[in-house]
């Protein structure tokens, strides 16, 4: 069990509110989504089931080793379950993930919902090994399954006029007992500019560790952007469009000045209420210095030419 103090890993505006509802000044919802952890918090985290989980390498590229499967399915941001890091393995253990359908709109000439059985068959799945950093400062490296979110793209051809791709996770706030907290504008909602969208490290996942993802990690299909803070690699997608402006995120939404439409991981930009030049790679003792663009920069720094990236955070 990995233990850190609660105000480095949780945003101050959850854990005043937490700690406001453990006051006994919780609102309804609040007492709901009380109630909702502590009759999940009865039962323990399923445990894995199937084969083995396997990775084709033990390290990224950098020579980091891989999480192991269990951190990487015990340790997770999932809002809509828990603001607990281990809440959602043990909250989203019965959420439906089977049928989906994601609905791929807006500035498009072809416009389409497709059905998660056909993305898994119309688009190759792949292995790709990421760092996942997380705003809050720590990281992980994860072998996701999944398939470059370009080729979904393509597929429903962008218009011209599309500059901006929006993402949105499901909003049902009987299975995502965290939306019935009024705090958060929900749905959850992430956005890329259209060449970040098309960059080919931009991944839309469906696995890791060659099994299908947990819900906890985002099943069925999430993004995965190895490059920008966790928080743009939004969770179990229902619909994306394409729009002409930029989209507003829920964190952008609900605090514009910690959390900016860019995101991209930057040592030299410190959060305003902690530093980002290091991280803890969870299961080590040490820090890691946090890389620019986490370790990708040959890769996609070249998309942010001309701009500052300090106003534009
Ligand atoms: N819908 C949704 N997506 C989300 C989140 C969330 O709370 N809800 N948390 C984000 C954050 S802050 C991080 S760090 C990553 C964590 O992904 P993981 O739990 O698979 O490691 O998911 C991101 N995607
Ligand atoms: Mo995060």
């Amino acid at each position: 069990m990995i233990k850190i103090p609660s105000s480095e890993i949780t945003p101050e505006h959850v854990y005043l509110s937490r700690r406001a509802f453990m006051a006994g000044a919780g609102t309804l919802a609040a007492g709901a989504l009380l109630a909702a952890c502590g009759v999940a918090s009865e039962s323990p985290a399923a445990p894995p089931s199937g084969p083995a989980p396997v990775a084709s390498k033990a390290t990224d590229e950098l020579g980091d080793p891989l999480n192991s499967y269990e951190q990487i399915t015990t340790y997770n941001n999932f809002y809509e379950f828990s603001t607990d890091k281990a809440g959602p393995a043990r909250m989203a253990s019965g959420f439906k993930t089977s049928p989906w359908e994601v609905a791929v709109g807006g500035l498009v000439n072809k416009p389409q919902t497709f059905a998660m059985e056909d993305l898994l068959k119309q688009f190759d799945q792949e292995e790709r090994i990421y760092r996942l950093r997380c705003v809050e400062a720590w990281s992980m490296v994860i072998p996701w399954r999944g398939f470059s979110l370009s080729k979904l793209l393509k597929a429903v051809e962008p218009k011209a006029e599309a500059k901006f791709v929006r993402f949105e996770t499901l909003y049902d706030p009987n299975q995502l007992p965290g939306q019935q907290d009024g705090y958060f504008p929900w749905p959850y909602v992430e956005g890329l500019r259209v060449d970040e969208a098309m960059h080919d490290l931009t991944l839309l996942a469906t696995g890791l560790y060659g099994r299908d993802l947990t819900p906890q990690n985002g099943a069925p299909i999430r993004l995965a952007v190895p490059w920008k803070y966790g928080f743009k690699s939004i969770k179990s997608i229902v619909k994306i469009d394409l729009v002409d402006t930029m989209p507003t995120s829920l964190w952008m939404a609900s605090s514009p000045g910690e959390y900016g439409f860019y995101a991209n991981v930057n040592p030299d930009v410190s959060h305003p209420r902690w530093s980002q030049s290091s991280e803890r790679r969870i299961g080590e003792l040490g820090r890691h210095k946090t890389l620019p663009f986490n370790g990708y920069a040959d890769e996609v720094a070249s998309l942010y030419a001309g701009m500052d990236l300090k106003l534009n955070f």
